[in-house]
Formats: structure tokens, C-alpha cells, sequence
């Protein structure tokens, strides 16, 4: 069907046309029935080998050790390289990129935040990244049925479950809890039975809810896996980096002051204010007021 300029959908009806247009409607079902969806492609081959790149040499230096994606063997289980975005331009476009962007909007409306823009390096050994949902920090039981957060999970390697694949249990943003000590295995006998391996090329992008119970195998094979996790909140929440404060003015310039990407580092929200007060913009007027605003 067309869809119009409704009123009673205002939020969401560009949003929606947009979704159309980027060729992601069965994405955005599949999110729907399965609390996650997979966008093949979603990076160029050689945004994708810039962008391994750029994680490996940060995390060389916050790990102080010299590492090899294809051979590595002293790296074991994972580490969080934190705080990427400010380390290189590429990942401004990693942030931007329209089709999980589009996705993450619907799920979180458009006046979201980017909360952290990590990546788990995993080595071989260890037990993975145990299963949990992201509806964390602080969000009591029972979650909503609209997310909270929600994350994009780039594959910057090939993810097979030998080696160290993201974990997806279908189905289980509708759970509304996080799962059990007992359903958080993903090795030997301790292996929740339900978790699928997303297997998929590097450049692929993993969007999920955040209530989905998700984590990630442990690797089996000498070298890394390397992932870019692009975590998104609501705007009322705390984002757990802060970028607000400390937005690059060249950032600004490049970008624009009233550019998405300035707007998604909370540099628009009106908490925090001092002397000067609330400083209402329309956007954040209307944030929160529906699922998509
Ligand atoms: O290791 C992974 O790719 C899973 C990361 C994860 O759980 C997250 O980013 O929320
Ligand atoms: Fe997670």
C-alpha cells in the first residue's frame, strides 16, 4: 500500500517509506518475528578490511601487545577495545551507514543515541561471550515490548560458529527477562540447545532488539574474530560512553551542528542542563512520545 502523511503515524511514516525504499522490509519482519535480522553486504569489502584494520591497531595499543588476525595464539577468549569512534573518521561512516541506521531508528525512534562503539577481539580458547540481553544497566524485569536498546553488530571477519560466531536465540526479545544462570552456556554440555551460530561473511551487519538473548562463541581456531558493536539507546537513557561532552569541534564542522551524527552523540538531548535551563529543540519535544519519534 501507499502510505501516507497520517497523523497518527507522523513518526513513522517517512521512516517506513525510507525502510521501503532501502530494500528492507523483510528486515524489518524478520526483526519482528525473530528479534534479530542479518544485512549481507552491509560494507563494502574494502570499508570492512579498513575498518578491521583500524580495530586491530587500537586494539594493539589498548592491549599493549602485537596481534594477528589470521595466527594469533596468546589473545585468549575476548577483550573490549572501547571508545572507537573518535579514533578514526571510518567509523563515522560505520555509524551512518543508511540501512542498519534505518533499522535501528524503527527500533529506538529517531532521536536515539549511540551508547558505545566497541569491539569484542576474540583469541581462541575461553567460553565465548556468555548469553545475555542488552535490555541491561539498570532496566528492571519485565522488559517492554519495544526496545530499549538496540545493537548492530558488524562482522569485520568471517563469523563461523568454530570461530567464534555471534549466538542468536530466535524468539526471545518476547521473553521480557534475561535468561537464566542455567540458559547462558554456549560450549560442551553447558550449550543452551536453543542458540543458532549467525554465521555469516565479514561486511555482514546483525541488527537485534534489545531484549534478544544473544552472545557469541568461543573460538576454536588460531586468529581472531573481529566485530565492530554498534550499541544504540533511547534518548532518556545514559549512554555508556560519553561522547556528549567531548564532540570534536572538526566533527562539528564536517558534519554540521544539526547533523544525525551530532544528534546521535546526545549533544541535542535537553537532561543536563545548568544555569541556562531546558533548551527545548522540536526533536526533543517529541521524543519518546511515540515508539519512532
Ligand atoms: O561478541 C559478540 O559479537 C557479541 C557482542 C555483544 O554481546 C554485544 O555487543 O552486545
Ligand atoms: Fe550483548
Amino acid at each position: 500500500m501507499e502510505i501516507g502523511d497520517w497523523r497518527s503515524t507522523r513518526d513513522l511514516n517517512d521512516l517506513y517509506r525510507q525502510i521501503r525504499e532501502l530494500g528492507l522490509e523483510t528486515n524489518l519482519a524478520e526483526l519482528d518475528a525473530f528479534g534479530f535480522t542479518v544485512i549481507e553486504g552491509a560494507l563494502s569489502p574494502e570499508l570492512t578490511a579498513n575498518l578491521r584494520d583500524a580495530v586491530v591497531r587500537e586494539a594493539e595499543t589498548a592491549f599493549a601487545a602485537k596481534l594477528d588476525v589470521e595466527r594469533e595464539e596468546a589473545h585468549r577468549n575476548w577483550k573490549l577495545v572501547p571508545y572507537l569512534l573518535y579514533k578514526d573518521q571510518l567509523f563515522e561512516q560505520a555509524v551512518l551507514n543508511p540501512k542498519p541506521l534505518a533499522l535501528i531508528s524503527y527500533l529506538l525512534g529517531q532521536s536515539c543515541l549511540l551508547s558505545s562503539l566497541t569491539s569484542h577481539v576474540k583469541g581462541p580458547g575461553g567460553p565465548g561471550l556468555l548469553i545475555h540481553s542488552d535490555t541491561a544497566n539498570g532496566v528492571p524485569g519485565p522488559f517492554s515490548p519495544y526496545a530499549h536498546v538496540a545493537n548492530c553488530n558488524y562482522a569485520l571477519t568471517d563469523y563461523t560458529e568454530a570461530n567464534g560466531a555471534l549466538a542468536m536465540i530466535p524468539g526471545s526479545h518476547r521473553h521480557y527477562h534475561q535468561p537464566g544462570r542455567d540458559q547462558i552456556g554456549l560450549d560442551g554440555e553447558a550449550r543452551n540447545p536453543d542458540a543458532v551460530a549467525i554465521e555469516v561473511p565479514a561486511g555482514s551487519a546483525v541488527i537485534w532488539h534489545g531484549n534478544t538473548w544473544h552472545g557469541s562463541f568461543p573460538r576454536k581456531a588460531p586468529g581472531l574474530r573481529v566485530n565492530l558493536s554498534m550499541y544504540f539507546c533511547r534518548q532518556y537513557m545514559q549512554p555508556q560512553e560519553n561522547y556528549k561532552d567531548h564532540v570534536p569541534a572538526d566533527l562539528i564542522a564536517r558534519h554540521g551542528a544539526d547533523s544525525r551524527l551530532v544528534e546521535l552523540l546526545g549533544a541535542n538531548t535537553v537532561h543536563g542542563w545548568r544555569d541556562e535551563g531546558p533548551q527545548f529543540t522540536p526533536r526533543s519535544q517529541r521524543a519518546g512520545r511515540s515508539w519512532h519519534a
